[in-house]
Order: structure tokens, then C-alpha cells, then sequence
């Protein structure tokens, strides 16, 4: 049995873990006892073998309103170090642990996404909107800036034009224009955001998990590399990979090709022997 929290839901379902922030008279506003839940719902989907693939999504219709401005932001003003302890889990969970975890992640959005949710929502790998949820980054019309990770995830996603737009603005914008300007991959009537997001997880599953996580982290690794570095790096995590597979996707993979002649990789990925 998945673990139970107060402001966290995870139901797993054929692979998937659909994880959703569960405070939805709040709007999911993200408040200091759902950060430290989260923390703890990631470590036991990274180590839960029936987890494939991490949904995270919000529940109630909406996928959250960034950071709860009494408890997070007013509550903690006049305390430090409970304030710092705070940031350091929600940082913890919204970028670190999701920007590296072991099994690929998908943000399902819909209803309204707004502020610190943006931490969370860019840490995914991949992002599946309602064409009609409601992004918005409205740290500026509350007098600060877009902190926890946002502006520099923000920048790391979109051109900076749209970045310096958006963030100096605060306006709101549908899913079809955070699919324009690169935020989501694909803008979905609500009615198939659920189903559409599925296909997309068990698509993933269909893959060999370790070269996907080596894949995953080499394209977020390597942003930050010069050439001779990601040169050496990608090499190496070549090597990595093969010695650490369980599945020997490469052997594997490779026989079915050139011996067997069973699949063509271009259409699709080989046939997991596990
Ligand atoms: N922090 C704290 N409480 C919140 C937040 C939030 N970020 N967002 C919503 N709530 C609370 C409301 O105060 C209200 O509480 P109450 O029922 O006790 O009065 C409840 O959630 C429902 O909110 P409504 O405003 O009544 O819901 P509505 O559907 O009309 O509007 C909306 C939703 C647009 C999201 C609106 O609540 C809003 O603008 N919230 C602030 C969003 C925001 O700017 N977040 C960024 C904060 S800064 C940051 O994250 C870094
Ligand atoms: C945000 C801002 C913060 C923070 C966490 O914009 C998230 C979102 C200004 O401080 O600590």
C-alpha cells in the first residue's frame, strides 16, 4: 500500500503513480506540511518497484496555486530557521529530487498553475496541459520575484523574451500558449488530459528503464557542461549504463535487430525480455 499523507494523494495504477498535491479548498496551495509529504511521497515512488512512471498533478480540478501565502510565506516572515528549513524541503522535493529522478515524470496541468507551482512544473520531464488551465507568474503583482527555482527554470525552458514577458507581467495564459512557448509539451482538451497523459506514461514504460534514465540525466547534465566535458561525460555514461543494466537493453536490443531482424527501432523500442 502506498503511504497516506494529509495533503498528498498517490494512487498507482498499472505503473503509473498518479501523485497529486491534495489540498483543493486551498487550491493546492503548497503549504510547510505538504512540502515535507512531498519529500516523502518522492523517496517511496523512487523505491516503489511497482512505480514506472510519476504523474504529478493536483488534486480537485486544480494543479496548484504556488505557495500558500499565510502558512509559507507570512507564517514563516518572522522565523529564520524554520523559514530556511521550509525552503530547503520544498526546494527539495519541486526541483532537486524531480530534476534527477530515476523514473521519467510527467506534470498533468489543469485548472490554475501559478507561481511557486512553476518550480514543480518545470523539474518535470515532461508536461501535459488542458488547453484551458490558467498559468500564471504572479510573484510580481505580490511584490517579489519569481524565487524558489522559477526564474531560473524559467530561463532554462523558453526563449528569454517570453521569460522577461511573463515574469515582469505576471498575465495570465492558457495551456495552448504554455504549449507555444515550450512550457508544455502538448495542450489537450480537458475531457482526454487524463487518457493522453496515460499513453504518454505507458509509451515511457514501454522503454528500457535504464537507458532512459541514462538519457534523461545525460540531456539535463550535458546543459551544463563545455564540449570536452559532455564528450568525456556521455562516453563514460555509455560505458555506466551497460555495466549497470539489468535488462542488457543493449544486447538485447541490438540481437533483435541484426539477428532475429524482429523490430526496427525507428517505430518503436524492442521487446523487454523482463
Ligand atoms: N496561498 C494561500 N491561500 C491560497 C492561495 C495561496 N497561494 N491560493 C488560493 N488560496 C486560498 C484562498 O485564500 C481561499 O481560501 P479561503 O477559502 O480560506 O478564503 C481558497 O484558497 C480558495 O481561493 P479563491 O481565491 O476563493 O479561489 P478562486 O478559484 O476564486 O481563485 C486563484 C483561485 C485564482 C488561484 C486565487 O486563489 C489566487 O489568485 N490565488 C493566489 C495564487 C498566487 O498568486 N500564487 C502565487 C503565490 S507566490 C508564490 O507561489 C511564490
Ligand atoms: C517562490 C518564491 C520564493 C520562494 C519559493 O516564486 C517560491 C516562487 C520569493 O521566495 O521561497
Amino acid at each position: 500500500m502506498a503511504p497516506k499523507f494529509q495533503h498528498v494523494e498517490i494512487v498507482r495504477e498499472d505503473g503509473i503513480a498518479w501523485t497529486y498535491l491534495n489540498r483543493p479548498e486551498k487550491r493546492n496551495a503548497m503549504n510547510p506540511q505538504l512540502h515535507i509529504e512531498m519529500n516523502q511521497a518522492l523517496d517511496y515512488l523512487e523505491a516503489d518497484d511497482e512505480t514506472k512512471v510519476v504523474v504529478i498533478s493536483g488534486a480537485g480540478g486544480n494543479f496548484s496555486a504556488g505557495q500558500d501565502l499565510k502558512e509559507y510565506f507570512r507564517a514563516l516572515d518572522g522565523d529564520p530557521a524554520e523559514g530556511k528549513r521550509i525552503w530547503l524541503a520544498a526546494n527539495n522535493w519541486q526541483w532537486n529530487r524531480l530534476y534527477m529522478f530515476n523514473k521519467p515524470t510527467i506534470a498533468m496541468v489543469h485548472g490554475y498553475c501559478v507561481g511557486g507551482a512553476f518550480t514543480h512544473l518545470l523539474a518535470t520531464d515532461f508536461v501535459m496541459t488542458a488547453e484551458d488551465a490558467t498559468f500564471s507568474l504572479s510573484e510580481v503583482n505580490w511584490g517579489i520575484l519569481p524565487g524558489g527555482m522559477v526564474s531560473k527554470a524559467l530561463v532554462d525552458t523558453v526563449l528569454h523574451r517570453h521569460a522577461l514577458y511573463y515574469a515582469c507581467l505576471g498575465d495570465p495564459f492558457d495551456g495552448k500558449e504554455a504549449q507555444r512557448i515550450g512550457i508544455a509539451n502538448f495542450a489537450i482538451p480537458a475531457s482526454d488530459l487524463k487518457d493522453e497523459t496515460a499513453k504518454l506514461a505507458m509509451r515511457l514504460m514501454e522503454k528500457s528503464p535504464a537507458a532512459l534514465r541514462a538519457t534523461k540525466q545525460a540531456i539535463r547534465q550535458v546543459r551544463q557542461m563545455s564540449m570536452s566535458q559532455a564528450e568525456d561525460y556521455l562516453q563514460e555514461k555509455k560505458n555506466a549504463i551497460r555495466a549497470k543494466d539489468p535488462d542488457h537493453s543493449y544486447e538485447s536490443g541490438i540481437s533483435q535487430f541484426l539477428d532475429d531482424k524482429s523490430y526496427k527501432p525507428v517505430y518503436g523500442a524492442f521487446k523487454r525480455q523482463n
